[in-house]
């Protein structure tokens, strides 16, 4: 397995985030992908720099004034005051209903708003750098595996953070600012890579995060070549609450594209494979030629903010039930804050997968 690594990630390091009315240290820290890096290193896998700059298919799946805004958020913010490159900055107001989101106001505070569907994305002086190396490894993994002619069973791992799947097309939100697995299942629908390589035409997206990937669902929820499936926490009491229902099933030409399972807080890995078996049948059905998968690992038994039980050896058991999907695979990781045994669990998932697509080959 090929994994991809920037170590711009450190970049992005918030000194605290706001958590019950209180600042507490940032629960998505740079050690979370250090220690998944130290896990594949000592595991033997090797890790490779990003090769494709994804901004043309970041523009397919980001808006282009909230990329704007992005990209130059801190230098604008720095630009009110010196003293706030000290400070980070957080929204305040937002465009709820009724209010008016097609005007962008001068005001910094309320375009921050503007483009953030919560305040859980503390921005820092290289936020952009580091999620823009997210981005580019997505768009390079795509390309190595288009590159490589599709074959099942190839698979490239994105040891990248910030995460993306709750990022949408002009809003960032729960610590993501560019949605990942949409440039990797976009790069793949379009060929991206050597110029003999051709597009998917049809592409399935499996997300395990414990939290819905609401900005990954509403990106392809209107297309038919994207299949969105997602075992997640119950939105009724898990963020982020406002997406994620079963009812959510794709709209226009992509009805019938979108799987939310939801789960309640507190479910077992039994309950939770259950869960994962509709999801492989249903990607098994789509007829995929590749395979994005957002792995988040705060479904593990022991993270700080979630509720489901899963244990490292059902990480194993998780990657093996993927192998067998025998599909072109991107894996990338998401959430997981129990940072000490995240190393572990992940790199559970990429050997489990790797094992079993071995025997069948
Ligand atoms: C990528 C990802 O996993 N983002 C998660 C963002 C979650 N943000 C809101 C967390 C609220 C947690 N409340 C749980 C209380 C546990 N004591
Ligand atoms: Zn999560």
């Amino acid at each position: 397995m090929i994994t991809l690594y920037s170590p711009l990630h450190r970049d992005h390091a918030p000194a605290f985030e706001i958590f019950r009315g209180d600042r507490v240290p940032a629960f998505e820290t740079p050690a979370r992908a250090d220690i998944v890096e130290q896990r594949l290193a000592a595991r033997g896998h090797k890790l490779r720099a990003a090769h494709v700059d994804s901004h043309p298919v970041l523009a397919q799946v980001h808006t282009k004034r909230y990329l704007a805004f992005l990209e130059q958020a801190w230098n604008d913010w720095v630009a009110l005051d010196p003293a706030h490159a000290g400070l980070q900055p957080f929204p305040s107001v937002w465009p709820v209903r009724s209010l008016r989101s097609d005007v962008e106001p001068v005001n910094f505070t309320a375009r921050l708003g503007l483009y953030s569907m919560d305040n859980g994305c503390p921005l820092v002086a290289g936020t952009w750098g580091a999620a823009k190396a997210g981005a580019d490894a997505a768009a390079s993994a795509a390309a190595l595996l288009l590159d490589g002619g599709l074959k099942g069973g190839d698979a490239v791992f994105c040891c990248t953070r910030p995460p993306g799947h709750h990022a949408g097309a002009d809003f960032m939100g729960g610590y993501c600012f560019l949605n990942n697995a949409a440039v990797a299942a976009q790069s793949l629908v379009n060929g991206a890579g050597a110029a003999t390589a051709k597009g998917c035409r049809k592409v399935a997206l499996l997300d395990v995060d414990y939290h819905h990937g609401n900005g990954t669902q509403s990106i392809f929820y209107e297309r038919a070549d994207v299949l969105f499936v997602s075992i997640h926490g119950d939105p009724s009491t898990e963020y982020p609450f406002y997406l994620g229902h079963a009812d959510e099933q794709g709209a226009g030409e992509g009805e019938g594209f979108n799987l939310n399972l939801p789960l309640p807080a507190g479910s077992t890995a039994s309950q939770w494979f259950a869960a994962l078996e509709v999801a492989c049948e249903r990607i098994a059905c789509h007829g995929a030629e590749a395979l994005v998968v957002s792995l988040g690992l705060d479904t593990f038994a022991g993270d700080p903010i979630s509720k489901f039980l899963l244990q490292p050896d059902d990480f194993t058991r998780l990657g093996e039930r993927l192998g067998q999907l025998g599909l072109p695979t991107i894996f990338i990781l998401e959430g997981g804050y129990a940072a000490a045994e995240l190393g572990v669990n992940a790199v559970n998932v990429l050997e489990g997968f790797e094992q079993t697509t071995v025997e069948e080959a």
